[in-house]
């Protein structure tokens, strides 16, 4: 029979001084390395306790399926504390990401309609599409200026207006003017505040939300502003559209954005509308935007895996004539180059359930109601399950013999990412014009470390060069 519950290795007895420990080894820039180290010293399941807050984690694809297999219909993740105590703090409603049980549920029904399920999806790349095409028509001005033939730069900040340009033509059929020289400021603040609220999470990630609401440390006031700005910025938004609504300026015939539809539904009440529209707009800013930096700084590091995708790219698009649904179904390389890149370069360090019954890992048994992480960075990493990982061979997803439970990125069932639809079309629309377009190039010496600032993210600037065809 399998073991019991106290036999899997670990640190797990002293939560505080483990959290002391974890701070003192500046863990908190760096739990991806410490996550991978651990599954080096325990082997493939280790138990740990930070603060209060205990956990098991695994690194293998096989306890991943049995994991997930197991999840049920409501399944729910690490809900991550400083999120919670400004909800709750400032009376905010949750919108998916931290709702619960049924509430859970039926919202994300109704949200997978309009955002995930594979009719809406196909309208939505238009006006992904346009964001894309007016990227290039920016880097190819920017060309211009340089008089070198060349853009070359950090692209972060040009890669969050265009992440947040591109969610809001889904969101609310409106384009903000991102793309072009004069940017809005208050759009411009929502994207510093979407990074602020990330990185003045992770020091509080392991402190209970009740102790946090009675704290007046620095970080914790950023954080709440850094929420406040989020709240009222999305707002605004979703104000413009109701009352465009009531003025009757949007017809039916365009697709006119995800709220829109939301609200003519009248499923969803709409406080909770907001609070998930919210969570999507913030959520589509950072994400894919450190992404797609990822991607292009890979795909400049292997100019032979660039070609070949190019090629890719340019036979699709004489053969769809331009029709770019068409196109998104004969691009296989650029998809699997997308799945490489979060391989390396995940968005999320661990994904995370609460067990519902006893499950069995690695021989161990483990009791309902524990927290199960799946190391994802860990994973994507480990020799045993991507044979030669530090090579960047978007191929090798095209060639594995089985798949089965490794491409996790966007995590699993009916938890996984809401957004994943919409990041996806984004990313392979983005690279798929860039690369009808430009060269992408770096200087080769420098190396490129990661940081876990919440989600993870690169740890320097990146300067990449973008030389037109
Ligand atoms: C949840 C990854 C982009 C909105 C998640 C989860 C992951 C993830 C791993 C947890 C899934 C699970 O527990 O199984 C990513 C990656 C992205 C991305 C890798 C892009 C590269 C986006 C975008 C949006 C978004 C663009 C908004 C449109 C959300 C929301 C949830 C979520 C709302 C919570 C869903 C729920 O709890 O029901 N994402 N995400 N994400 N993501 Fe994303
Ligand atoms: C962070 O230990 C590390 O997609 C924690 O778009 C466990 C954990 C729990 C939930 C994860 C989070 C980590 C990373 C960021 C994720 C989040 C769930 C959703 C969120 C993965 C791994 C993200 C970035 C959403 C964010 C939407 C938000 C801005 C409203």
């Amino acid at each position: 029979g399998a073991q019991p519950f106290d036999q899997v290795p670990g640190e797990w007895r002293a939560g505080w001084l483990n959290l002391y420990h974890f701070w003192k080894e500046g863990g908190f820039h760096n739990v991806h390395n410490i996550m991978a180290s651990k599954f080096q010293r325990f082997g493939p399941i280790y138990r740990e306790k930070l603060g209060v807050y205990e956990s098991v984690n695994i690194i293998s694809p096989r306890d991943a399926a049995t994991l997930f297999k197991s999840e049920g219909m409501l399944p729910e993740r690490f809900s991550v504390p400083p999120w919670v105590a400004y909800r709750d703090y400032r009376n905010k409603p949750y919108g998916v990401l931290l709702k619960t049980g049924e509430a859970w549920r039926s919202d994300r029904l109704t949200l997978n309609k309009e955002v995930l399920s594979p009719q809406v999806v196909d309208s939505f790349v238009p006006l992904l599409n346009q964001v894309s095409e007016d990227f290039v028509q920016r880097a190819r001005a920017q060309v211009q200026k340089s008089s070198r033939e060349r853009w070359t730069a950090d692209f972060s900040h040009e890669l969050f207006r265009f992440a947040l340009e591109s969610v809001c033509h889904v969101l609310y059929g409106e384009r903000l003017g991102l793309l072009q020289d004069f940017v809005d400021p208050e759009a411009q603040q929502f994207i510093d505040a979407v990074t602020l609220m990330f990185h003045t999470t992770s020091p509080m990630l392991y402190v209970p939300p009740a102790l946090l609401r009675h704290l007046n440390a620095k970080t914790w006031r950023d954080h709440v502003h850094a929420w406040d700005a989020i709240f009222t910025q999305a707002d605004k938004c979703i104000q413009n559209v109701y009352r465009d609504i009531r003025l009757q300026r949007k017809s039916t015939k365009e697709h006119t954005g995800i709220l829109f539809s939301l609200l003519m539904q009248d499923k969803l009440p709409l406080d909770d509308i907001k609070a998930s529209v919210t969570e999507m707009m913030a959520g589509g800013v950072d994400t894919t935007s450190m992404t797609l930096q990822w991607a292009m700084l890979e795909l400049a590091r292997s100019p032979g895996i660039q070609e070949r995708l190019r090629a890719e790219v340019l036979a699709a698009k004489q053969e769809a004539q331009g029709d770019r649904v068409k196109m998104l179904k004969s691009i296989r390389l650029l998809k699997a180059t997308i799945k490489e890149t979060l391989r390396l370069h995940p968005v999320a360090v661990t994904l995370q359930r609460y067990t519902t019954q006893e499950v069995i890992l690695q021989d161990y048994r483990i009791p309902p109601k524990t927290l199960v992480q799946v190391g994802l960075y860990a994973m994507g990493r480990d020799p045993e399950v991507f044979p030669k990982p530090e090579q960047f061979n978007p191929e090798r997803w095209l060639v594995m013999g089985s798949k089965h439970f490794k491409g996790l990125s966007f995590g699993f069932g009916p938890r996984q990412c809401l957004g994943r639809r919409i990041a996806e079309l984004e990313m392979q629309l983005f690279l798929m014009h860039i690369l009808e377009n430009f060269k992408i190039e770096t200087k080769r010496a420098v190396e490129v470390g990661t940081k876990f600032d919440l989600i993870l993210v690169p740890d320097k600037p990146i300067y990449l060069t973008l030389r037109p065809l």
